[in-house]
């Protein structure tokens, strides 16, 4: 018996020293095989001995059960951040500063500002007992569960202390990010812009064997608090968290002027692109704790203390193509197709030229010299073109009248920068559209919702929103789905069958045409006796209705111009989904058309609102005052200037009781 529990303490022990051989020295000395050996038979042995499993074992990294939520956690210690400066003489005034305060003989840290997420771990007496998010800094989320899938976190530190609560930034590392990201795409899920992004992402995770897949790794930076222990300056601080068995911000350096800091950025600044992991800047920290309390704290930042923002990294290359990409709203963006570069570590051949705008105000051509830059975010843009090598032969980039897509009709509408596919089948916004034509506004079809809509997409069941009313003839397929049991599959077919007798305003509202609203689709459904009505109307028509504009009109005209939207239509249809206004809409009386009306002084029986509100149900319109357009002039008693202004414009004027003729 005593031979397990021996055992189970001695694998403990050797495990957690390769782990931190492995993952924070980077200098593994077993192979991985003798390592997963040793870690089987510790799991082994545990799951004989359940009553000897500690939570601090290196098998309890990834805990089994997601989490609900995150508890919030109050800060001991304010996490603060940091001011940041852009140049020299920025740097040359915080140096200033320090020393009015602190006096001339000054150190500096240099360390690199990684780019991840804040956190801070507390150990009490040498076990890591919580972990948090920055936050605010003051207050922020127990992500303990997720931190202890960090393998380079120890579970237990190397000298038993009563207390320590340590900061450090969770990142991941660029080669572990770009791995992350293909697992996204091959998942159909969004890739992350940035590593801080993937890690930030990743650590906010409520399933643990998630965040544990994402390999993220951490760099410790500054002891927030610790009890029974002191240091003259910061350098030793980090040395003692090294001893601890911490990773420790890597290739810091202690320097006695300002001169020598300045050149410690340059060189940071240039190692940057090499280095395995993303970089927003250089931080730089007075190293004397005695100095750091002269110089005391704003509400936020530490006055000791200052991050250098390195400028985005550019470079020159040459565009060799544009193309363009639909995005899922159906914007058209414009993309260089670049001769690879080295830009900030990785390599890249493709940079947006975010709208036609830029490409025109740049005077962006194919065959262009550019300059390309990676700001902050990973998503390289073009940023001007070098001019002197232009040799005459570049061409100017035509944004295509067709959706590369979907082969639909590009739009562009007066005043914006984007253009427009006008596809409702586009595959590039097929997943928006149909979760907007199920939405409660549109169809309403209860238990079709974002998740399952991409399912059926991926699984081909749907290429647009007339196939959803041909799934029942695929219901066995269905039931057959992840997650869908027989009685969900047919729920959902029988909602999608109830959706079918909706009015018209909401499949008219459901297909997303562009500028027509809920209030719109009402309108043209209680003007037009059906979808058929509405698809043939020309413009001109669609104006009448009150509140119509000239845009909107058009926008629907080009819809209903559109291969696909005639195809869909026809699907639908055969389907037998409703196309046909409520009857008493169908009667109306439109003998008012065209014709406006202005009403002045007291009528005898008809209130104002009600003479309006007949006129616009005749199809009229009304107005405030009286011009040459005006049609008529609806006058009562104590008639004003309206009517003296409709006299003399030539406007015929009527009183109630022709009124009441002109509507019998
Ligand atoms: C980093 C980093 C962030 C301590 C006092 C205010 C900021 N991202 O690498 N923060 C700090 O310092 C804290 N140091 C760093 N190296």
């Amino acid at each position: 018996m005593a031979d397990i529990e021996n055992r189970i303490i001695e694998l403990r022990e050797i495990i957690n020293y390769h782990n931190y051989k492995y993952y924070v020295e980077d200098k593994p000395e077993i192979s991985d095989f003798e390592y997963d050996k040793l870690y089987s038979e510790l799991e082994k042995l545990e799951a004989e001995r359940p009553d000897l499993v500690a939570p601090d074992s290196p098998t309890q990294r990834i805990g089994d059960k997601p989490l609900e939520g995150f508890e919030k956690v109050n800060h001991a210690v304010q996490m603060q951040s940091l001011q940041d400066v852009f140049n020299e003489a920025e740097l040359l005034a915080f140096d200033e500063r320090v020393r009015a305060v602190a006096g001339n003989d000054i150190e500096y840290v240099v360390e690199k500002k990684i780019d991840g997420l804040s956190v801070s771990l507390i150990y009490e007496n040498g076990r890591f007992t919580r972990g948090a998010t920055r936050g605010d800094g003051l207050v922020g989320e127990d992500v303990t569960q997720n931190l202890k899938t960090i393998k380079s976190i120890p579970m237990l530190l190397k000298e038993v202390i009563p207390l320590i609560e340590v900061r450090g930034e969770v990142f991941i590392s660029k080669k572990d990010f770009e791995k992350v990201n293909q697992e996204q795409e091959g998942l159909g899920q969004p890739v992350f812009a940035n590593p801080r992004n993937a890690a930030a992402g990743s650590l906010r995770q409520l399933d643990p064997k998630i965040a544990a897949a994402r390999r993220l790794d951490i760099y410790v930076f500054n002891i927030q608090r610790i009890e029974g222990k002191n240091f003259e300056n910061h350098s030793e601080a980090l040395e003692y968290l090294k001893h601890l068995g911490f990773k420790v911000s890597p290739g810091y350096r202690v320097h006695s002027s300002i001169k020598e800091v300045m050149n410690e950025i340059s060189r940071i600044g240039e190692e940057r692109g090499e280095l395995p992991f993303e970089i927003d800047g250089a931080v730089i920290k007075v190293n004397s704790l005695r100095q750091r309390e002269m110089l005391g704290s704003t509400t936020k930042a530490p006055r000791w203390a200052v991050a250098y923002k390195y400028p985005a990294e550019k470079k020159q290359t040459k565009i060799k193509d544009i193309w363009v990409n639909v995005g899922r709203t159906g914007v058209l963006t414009p993309n260089a197709v670049l001769e690879p570069v080295r830009l900030a570590g990785t390599t890249v051949s493709r940079a947006t030229l975010h709208n036609m705008d830029y490409v025109r105000e740049k005077d962006i051509r194919i065959g262009d010299t550019v300059w390309v830059q990676k700001a902050g975010d990973i998503i390289p843009e073009v940023i001007e073109v070098v001019f002197e090598k232009r040799t005459g032969n570049e061409k100017e980039f035509v944004m295509p009248s067709r959706c590369p897509e979907c082969n639909s009709e590009v739009i562009r509408e007066e005043g914006e920068a984007a253009f427009r596919c006008t596809g409702i089948e586009c595959p590039a916004q097929l997943f928006r559209s149909i979760v907007h034509f199920a939405s409660r506004d549109a169809m309403n079809i209860d238990g079709l919702g974002p998740a399952i809509i991409e399912t059926l997409l991926n699984k081909g069941f749907i290429k647009g929103i007339a196939d959803l009313y041909y799934l029942k003839l695929k219901r066995e397929e269905l039931i057959g789905m992840e997650r869908m049991g027989q009685k969900s599959v047919d729920n959902l077919l029988s909602s999608i069958e109830k959706s079918k007798e909706n009015s018209i305003d909401r499949l008219l509202f459901g297909f997303g045409i562009r500028l027509i609203g809920l209030r719109a689709a009402q309108l043209l459904a209680e003007s037009f006796e059906s979808i058929d009505a509405i698809s043939k109307a020309e413009v001109e028509d669609i104006t009448r209705i009150p509140e119509f504009g000239e845009k909107m009109a058009q926008s629907l005209v080009l819809f209903f111009r559109q291969e696909q939207t005639k195809d869909t239509i026809e699907k639908l249809k055969e389907a037998g989904v409703n196309m046909k206004s409520s009857g008493k809409k169908e009667l109306k009386d439109n003998r008012f058309e065209g014709l406006t009306f202005v009403l002045t002084g007291t009528l005898p029986t008809y209130s104002r609102s009600e003479a309006s509100k007949i006129i616009e149900s005749f199809g009229g319109k009304t107005s405030g005052s009286v011009s040459k357009r005006t049609d008529f002039c609806l006058a009562g008693e104590d008639a004003g200037s309206k009517l003296d202004k409709a006299v003399q414009l030539g406007v015929k004027v009527i009183d109630e009781d022709e009124f009441k003729k002109m509507i019998s």
